[in-house]
């Protein structure tokens, strides 16, 4: 009964959706643009309509995965390594007794040569069951990441989210690879990367995104973690591959995407004057994404897919997009619509996703049936009022009861 009743939703909502994945732009709000056509994600490669969660799962999501990986971020080799998992330090009375802070080092090694990628970790003491998990990717200073908490960055506000009863993770991007064009010769490139440069190999968001699920590994090993409610969370290039880690690895619950913008949330179809597109990102940043995406400066009609189906590739479980009012470089609008155009995959499930087309005024904020979106006043910055709604939005994906939120809770 539950099934057909929920068939039926889904029916209706890609019904109802269906308009928005063919007709462009434009909104009343938006600027000057070209009309554009998003990709279909419900339309197989064979031309079959997708129209179950079953056919997404067993036939189209495979699909639109390779897509990414082929044409905009890139695939992971195949070499194979070790890993192993090795506590540094460990205080079980950080934060005033509050939390235990573990500072772990995950060594990938290959040929007799190994790279470190450090994760501070805080879990909180007081907990009547394993916590559930934030794992931020950090691409800005360590100082942003200080486990001794002289430094206190809104980046990573352990202290807030310990009071809440989460644990917080945290590894450096640049740990796995560095944040420059070196030909791919340094960090984890330089370690498994094998042979000539194939024009789909994995860029440095690719590696940094795989780089999260390593520290997943070792996350699902923490006994005070609950394993299956652990979100990753990133700002900015951070963001990008927040969302790129989710698509590739079905063990995040949450994809948290934080003023991601171009290569990220934002549909790339939008080209207007101030924001970001693929020619330029790829002429900034050569080596975030794989060498085919140059393919598509100034042709982003001819690419295969649109960020919506990023989006589409973390359903049926939980995604939050985060934009700033000021941020217009990333594209707020765009990276709403990105969420509005991936309802029909989450329809599929039974899930309304934002449940709107609407985009919220500055300030506001949606939590739907499977996404949120939210749009802060002010800068590109990932800040506590951020992190306040993924927050909020994770106590309902993992329906915490409020006995469960303030188990943590001083007095
Ligand atoms: C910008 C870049 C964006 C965004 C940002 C950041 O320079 O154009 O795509 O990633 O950097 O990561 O802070």
């Amino acid at each position: 009964m539950i099934a057909s009743l929920k068939s039926i939703l889904a029916c209706f909502l890609v019904a109802a959706f269906a308009p928005l994945c063919v007709a462009g732009e434009p909104y009343s709000a938006d600027p000057a643009m070209p009309a554009f056509e998003l990709p279909d994600p419900l339309k197989a490669q064979d031309g079959s309509a997708v129209t179950s969660a079953d056919d997404w799962k067993t036939k189209r999501r495979g699909e639109v995965l390779e897509l990414f990986r082929k044409h905009v971020y890139g695939r992971v080799p195949e070499t194979s390594y070790e890993q192993s998992f090795h506590v540094v330090h460990e205080d079980a009375k950080a934060l005033d007794g509050r939390a235990t802070l573990r500072q772990v080092e995950i060594r990938i090694t290959r040929d007799g040569k190994t790279l470190p990628i450090r994760v501070n970790l805080f879990t909180p003491n007081q907990r009547k069951q394993p916590a559930p998990a934030f794992l931020l990717i950090c691409n800005r200073g360590p100082e942003n990441i200080d486990p001794t908490r002289q430094t206190k960055s809104p980046f990573w506000p352990v202290e807030e989210g310990i009071t809440r009863g989460y644990a917080m993770a945290a590894f450096l991007n640049s740990d796995v690879d560095p944040d420059k064009h070196d030909q791919f010769q340094n960090g984890i490139h330089g370690l498994l990367d094998e042979g000539e440069r194939a024009p789909d190999a994995w860029g440095t968001i690719a590696a940094w995104a795989w780089g999260a699920s390593r520290v997943l590994d070792y996350l699902r090993t923490v006994p005070e973690i609950n394993p299956d409610q652990v979100a990753v969370i990133g700002h900015s290039r951070g963001g990008k591959t927040a969302l790129w880690a989710a698509a590739e690895d079905e063990r995040f619950a949450i994809a948290v995407s934080n003023d991601s913008g171009c290569g990220g949330a934002a549909l790339s179809r939008r080209r207007f004057e101030g924001r970001e597109q693929v020619k330029r990102i790829v002429t900034s940043f050569p080596h975030w994404f794989c060498s085919n995406f140059k393919e598509y400066a100034d042709r982003e009609d001819d690419l295969p897919v649109d960020q919506h189906e990023l989006i589409a590739l973390i359903a049926p479980r939980a995604v939050a997009v985060g934009s700033a009012s000021e941020d217009r470089w990333a594209d707020p609008r765009g990276e709403f619509l990105s969420v509005v155009h991936a309802a029909p995959v989450y329809a599929l499930f039974g899930q309304q996703g934002l449940g709107t087309t609407t985009m919220p005024e500055i300030g506001g904020a949606i939590h739907g049936d499977g996404a949120h979106y939210h749009v802060r006043p002010g800068k590109h910055n990932l800040i506590v009022e951020d992190w306040n709604h993924y927050w909020d939005f994770a106590d309902r994906v993992f329906s915490r009861s409020e006995q469960e939120q303030s188990a943590t809770r001083e007095p």
